[in-house]
């Protein structure tokens, strides 16, 4: 994507700066961290796609959302044959850090999806509009399912409305209003029909600006930029926090090994009811370690609860690892027994591989991969509280 040369905007290089610095803080500073870049949403660059069917009038509508003429300078070409081939951007004259792209559009025969949404690089705009001129297809279908499976959000305008007026007006029994709404009621229908759940259509005439959606659109985007330009911030925290998790999970995961064979060694005691014998003390350490490396211990979740302003109990909402319940020898016990389900399968050839080691007894070998097997779950599942917590700490308030 071409960042633009105005320093204001939150580049690619600063979001790489950005996952360096939280990599090596803890989790709770991380939240502080992201706070602050979430705080500088202005600065974000909303680039918007206005995507439709060839000649739906998506090149004028961008004239008209800048307040151009079709014929002034830097103003979008627009005609009645197939007139834009290639994406390009135009400012927004008001609207700091917006760009629209004006797209070509979808071909009416043979619309193929995947090569249209290839040549377009759809994946790079944050947001989208959909302008048809005519009946809800199958192909605005396939745009709104793109959209959606990106997480990303869009507008729906049915434009055109003067002509689809002046047709109507030949019709003895023409009633506007009822026209109108039962244009809306196909656009919304065929969205609901495919999940959206509150669709949101405007119907708009460029040639028409006074009448119709116009000035509800542009108000809507107005009031909506800000919570846009955060839904794009918010979408490129997954990925940030995804990598720091991953980063601490991979260190933790070095340790599994040994500590599975020093808690099948000599301090063993037998589990009831199981053919494995293991060290719970050492376990239950090891565990707690996870905790507080993940910031889910009961300081960590307190200054992360301060710091976002999101209570303690709305955090650990989100929780479903052992750490909700308690790390006891109890807990610890039964989720041995889950696993030594797992364990006595993969036994036999995993004793063989550690019988050097440990000596011959099964029963050391048995406890070794029940407990690595435990471990690893465990630390899977505490990395993914922390996740959900993290994620949870950023979301818009309770
Ligand atoms: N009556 C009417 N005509 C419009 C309106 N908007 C656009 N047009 C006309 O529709 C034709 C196509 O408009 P464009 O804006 O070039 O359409 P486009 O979607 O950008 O077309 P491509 O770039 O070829 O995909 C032009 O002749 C426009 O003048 C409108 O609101 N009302
Ligand atoms: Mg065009």
């Amino acid at each position: 994507m071409s960042t633009s040369e105005d320093d204001s905007v939150i580049t690619q290089e600063e979001l790489e700066e950005l996952k360096e610095l939280i990599s090596t803080q803890d989790l709770s500073s991380a939240v502080d961290t992201i706070k602050h870049f979430l705080d500088q949403q202005d600065r974000v660059e909303l680039n918007i796609a206005v995507t439709g069917e060839s000649g739906s009038g998506k090149s004028t509508f961008i004239n008209a959302f800048r307040g151009l003429g079709d014929d002034d300078e830097d103003a979008a070409e627009t005609g009645e044959v197939e007139t834009t081939k290639e994406p390009k951007a135009y400012k927004h004259p008001k609207y700091k850090n917006l760009k629209l792209w004006d797209l070509p559009g979808i071909g009416t025969q043979n619309f193929k999806p995947h090569e249209y949404l290839k040549r377009v690089q759809f994946e790079r705009y944050d947001f989208f509009i959909i302008i048809a001129s005519g009946r809800f297809r199958e192909c605005h279908t396939d745009l709104v399912k793109e959209i959606k499976r990106m997480k990303k959000n869009f507008y729906f305008i049915r434009s055109k409305i003067d002509s689809s007026i002046d047709a109507a007006k030949r019709k003895k029994n023409f009633d506007e209003k009822k026209m109108l709404d039962n244009i809306r009621e196909d656009c919304v229908n065929g969205l609901r029909e495919i999940g959206v759940e509150d669709p949101v259509v405007f119907l708009i005439s460029s040639w028409d600006l006074n009448n119709y959606d116009f000035n509800s659109l542009h108000e809507r985007i107005k009031s909506d930029l800000p919570q846009h330009k955060r839904h794009v911030l918010m979408l490129t925290l997954p990925n940030i926090t995804t990598e720091i998790i991953e980063r601490k999970k991979k260190d933790l995961e070095k340790n599994i090994s040994r500590v599975a064979l020093l808690s099948a060694g000599a301090a063993a005691l037998p589990v009831p009811g199981l053919s494995v014998a293991v060290d719970i003390g050492l376990l239950v350490n090891e565990i707690q370690t996870y905790k507080t490396a993940f910031g889910l211990d009961k300081e960590s979740l307190k200054r992360i609860s301060e710091r976002s302003g999101k209570s303690i109990e709305f955090l650990t909402s989100v929780m479903k690892s052992i750490v909700c319940e308690g790390i006891t020898a109890n807990s610890i016990i039964l989720l041995l027994k889950q696993s030594s389900l797992y364990a006595a399968e993969e036994a036999v050839e995993s004793v063989l591989s550690f019988i050097p080691i440990i000596g011959s007894v099964l029963a050391a070998g048995l406890s070794f991969v029940a407990v690595s097997y435990m471990l690893k779950k465990i630390l899977n599942e505490i990395a993914e509280d922390a996740m959900n917590v993290l994620l949870t700490s950023m979301n818009n308030p309770e």
